[in-house]
C-alpha cells in the first residue's frame, strides 16, 4: 500500500482588488486544515493567486504584467511555501508566470514535502480567444495573455508515487491523460476556472456544465488507471460566476470526493497508489493493447 492523503483545496472567488498576500492567507488556512486532516498532498486551483484576469479585456502590457509572477517563490507566496514545508505537505498550485525572457504562460508547479518545487507544467490547450469579442457575454482571452506550454506533459516520481499535471481546460482532451498514462502516471493534478454559464450559449445550465468536467475527468482517470484530483476556483468574481464541482476520481473513474458548495472548501481522500496496479496491468496494460498502427491520423492532423 502507497497510501497518499490528499486534500483538494477548492477555493471561493478571488476578486480583482484582493491582494495576493490575502490570498495566500486564505491557502495556508486551507492547507492548516488539510495538516488537521491528515494531509500528505494539497492541491489548489489554476491561477489561484488572483482573479481569472483573461475575462478582463487589457491592452497596456504593464496592466497585463501586473497578473503574472516574475519569479516562484516570491515575496507574496514565500510564507505559503514556508508553511507547507512546516507541515511538511507536499504542495500544488496554478499561477500566471512570466519568464525572464518575457514570455507568458498559465503555469503550475508541484512541491515535495520540504517546500522544494520539483515540477513545473504550463498549459498546452488554452481555450478563448485573442481579440474582444462582442458575440460573447464575456470575454474568456486566455489565447491573448498567454503563450501555449512549452514543456509537455511530463510525470515526476514525488513521494514514492509517479505524479502530473495539467490545467482546466486540458482535462477535457483525453491525449492529456494518455501521455501521462504512457509514462505510468499515478496521479494526475489539475485546477480550474470554469465559468458556471456559457458566454456562447446562455441557455446552457450548470448541471451540464458539472457534468462534463466529472465526464471528463472520470474518462480520464478510468482510460489510464490514475487517481484525479480537480479542483476549482468557484464562485462569484465581480459578477462573474465560476462553478465549483471539485472532486477527487479513483483509478477506477470513481468519485471519491467532492466539494459541497463554491467557498474555500477542503476535500480529503487517502489515495493508494497501488490501486492503479490492477488496470495498468490488466485491461489498460498498454505496451500489450494498444494497436498504435491505428492512431498516427492523433498525431498527424
Ligand atoms: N480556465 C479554463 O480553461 N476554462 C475553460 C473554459 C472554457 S470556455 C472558453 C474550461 O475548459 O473550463
Amino acid at each position: 500500500m502507497r497510501e497518499i492523503v490528499i486534500g483538494g483545496a477548492q477555493m471561493g472567488p478571488i476578486q480583482k482588488a484582493d491582494s495576493r498576500e490575502a490570498v495566500v492567507e486564505r491557502m495556508i488556512a486551507l492547507l492548516k486544515q488539510a495538516k488537521g486532516a491528515g494531509c500528505d498532498l494539497v492541491v489548489f486551483p489554476e491561477l489561484c493567486l488572483t482573479t481569472f484576469f483573461p475575462r478582463w479585456y487589457m491592452e497596456d502590457p504593464a496592466e497585463v504584467d501586473f497578473w503574472f509572477e516574475r519569479e516562484m517563490p516570491n515575496g507574496a507566496t514565500k510564507p505559503l511555501f514556508d508553511a507547507a514545508k512546516q507541515a511538511g505537505i507536499a504542495i500544488s498550485f496554478g499561477y500566471a508566470e512570466l519568464t525572464p525572457e518575457g514570455q507568458h504562460f498559465n503555469t503550475s508547479i508541484l512541491t515535495d514535502r520540504e517546500g522544494n518545487i520539483v515540477g513545473k507544467y504550463r498549459k498546452v490547450h488554452l481555450p478563448g480567444h485573442s481579440e474582444f469579442d462582442t458575440e460573447r457575454a464575456f470575454q474568456h482571452l486566455e489565447k491573448r495573455y498567454f503563450l501555449p506550454g512549452d514543456l509537455g506533459f511530463p510525470v515526476w516520481r514525488n513521494m514514492d508515487a509517479l505524479m502530473g499535471m495539467c490545467i482546466c481546460n486540458d482535462r477535457r482532451w483525453p491525449e492529456v491523460y494518455r501521455v501521462m498514462g504512457l509514462q505510468g502516471v499515478e496521479l494526475v493534478m489539475l485546477g480550474y476556472n470554469t465559468p458556471s454559464v456559457n458566454s456562447q450559449m446562455a441557455d446552457e445550465g450548470l448541471e451540464k456544465r458539472l457534468y462534463h468536467s466529472d465526464l471528463s475527468m472520470t474518462a480520464g482517470a478510468y482510460q489510464n488507471s490514475t487517481w484525479v484530483v480537480g479542483v476549482a476556483k468557484a464562485g462569484d468574481e465581480d459578477g462573474h460566476p465560476l462553478m465549483g464541482g471539485s472532486i477527487i476520481v479513483d483509478p477506477n473513474g470513481y468519485v471519491v470526493a467532492r466539494a459541497a458548495g463554491e467557498g474555500d472548501e477542503l476535500i480529503v481522500h487517502a489515495c493508494d497508489m497501488d490501486a492503479c496496479n490492477f488496470g495498468k496491468s490488466t485491461i489498460f496494460d498498454f505496451a500489450r493493447h494498444r494497436r498504435i498502427e491505428h492512431y498516427g491520423r492523433i498525431c498527424s492532423q
